[in-house]
């Protein structure tokens, strides 16, 4: 699939610019086992880059001009590099220039480029094919030009051009994952410190299953903002009950309780949610270092539980989903997953149950629904990185 996919950017750009590309890249996109809504309230998660790709061909040229092509959307765009960069109404094109005008605000000497990409991590489905198409160029701009960054800095300039140029104020976890991603490895990542360590993804008899359920609300940018201003406020009330707090994570769940009149129901509900997360994922990594995959599975079904009721980012159809296989017997955990407002489904399920499974709860959402729900059986992959010089 990935050869495939090399294969016809690389046809593909050959043909768009009457050259060979120089260079492919690959970036994947990333899942997370939990540890949802956390990474921007300083508590730690536990994600994964998965064998889906965007594929880049790029070539630097001798001039400024720079062309991109979207080979999925049959869409181009092409500016000089010494233009003024804005927002503009292709959405695709800022996850480019976003990331290009941080590299310019960083004062780096860059010639032009021609660039054709296209995707197998699904748009819009909660596995970050943005973050993935930002650190995918950063990366290459990086090697091309040799600008010496690091990792981390290719992962927080992608962070800081959704904040800039997308209108997300995300998070670090999407592109922390998708530059520092293992084979076979999640990574424990201390969103506060950005501290990681790899564990072992290895879930013996139960297979890794997303559920798509085609579902993308509109109100995901901003449901997503809206619930950053509405934990930076309780935050904000519980420091001046607690002087010695800085972060979520120096609070107990006690803690949050006794101030819940005071915060008022829905941010008491956001900051209980937020406290109780982050225990999860060092209770989920001691589960999976000691291979209790019912604990592990048990702490998901419990997360998607807080973020539908107290977070509330899930939907009617993730709902659903997570619902239609809570009480079978050969799924051991299962949660909404990414930013929310529709997406995928996480699930560990029993390995010789997989297809069925996937038969059953198709067909009870197609009757419930009317949408075909689309499953991927992803593996946990290697993060971005320069495929062919
Ligand atoms: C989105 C964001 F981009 C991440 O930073 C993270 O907050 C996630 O939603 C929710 O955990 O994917």
């Amino acid at each position: 699939m990935k050869k495939k996919l090399v294969e016809q950017v690389t046809a593909y750009f050959t043909e768009q610019f009457k050259n060979a590309p120089d260079h492919i890249f690959l970036s994947p996109g990333r899942i997370n086992i939990i540890g949802e809504h956390v990474d921007y309230n300083d508590g730690f998660v536990l994600p994964a880059a998965i064998n889906k790709y965007v594929c880049f061909a790029v070539s630097a040229n001798a001039d400024t001009k720079c062309t991109i092509i979207a080979k999925d959307l049959n869409e181009f765009y092409s500016f000089d590099l010494t233009d003024e960069l804005k927002p503009v109404d292709l959405m695709w094109v800022n996850f480019f220039l976003g990331v290009l005008q941080q590299l310019k605000d960083r004062g780096f000497a860059m010639t032009g480029f021609n660039i054709a990409f296209s995707s197998t991590v699904p748009m819009g489905a909660g596995l970050s094919s943005s973050a993935a198409v930002e650190c995918g160029f950063g990366y290459a701009l990086n090697k091309i030009f040799s600008l010496g960054l690091s990792k981390q800095d290719i992962a927080l300039i992608g962070q800081k051009s959704e904040h800039t140029f997308v209108g997300v104020n995300c998070g670090i976890m999407d592109q922390f994952a998708s530059v520092f991603g293992k084979k076979n490895k999640v990574i424990k990542l201390d969103c506060n410190t950005l501290e990681y360590e790899y564990h072992n993804a290895d879930f013996k008899e139960y297979a890794l299953l997303l559920l798509d359920s085609k579902v993308k609300h509109t109100h995901l940018t901003s449901g997503y903002n809206d619930r950053r201003n509405e934990v930076e406020k309780g935050l904000a009330q519980l420091k001046q009950y607690y002087p010695e707090v800085n972060t979520f994570r120096d609070l107990s769940e006690a803690q949050v309780v006794a101030y819940k009149e005071e915060l008022g129901d829905v941010i008491f509900r956001r900051c209980l949610f937020v406290v109780r997360e982050i225990q999860r994922v060092l209770d989920a990594v001691a589960a999976l270092q000691a291979k209790d995959f019912t604990k592990l599975g048990d702490l998901m079904f419990k997360t998607h539980d807080g973020l539908s009721k107290n977070y509330e980012v899930s939907c009617e159809e993730i709902d659903f989903l997570v619902d239609a296989v809570r009480n079978d017997e050969n799924v051991i955990g299962s949660r909404m997953m990414g930013g929310g407002f529709g997406g995928c489904s996480i699930n560990l399920v029993k390995k010789d149950a997989v297809n069925s499974l996937i038969e059953r709860v198709s067909k009870e959402y197609k009757e419930k629904y009317n949408i075909s729900l689309k499953a991927y059986k992803v593996k946990i992959a290697k993060g971005t990185t320069l495929y062919k010089a």
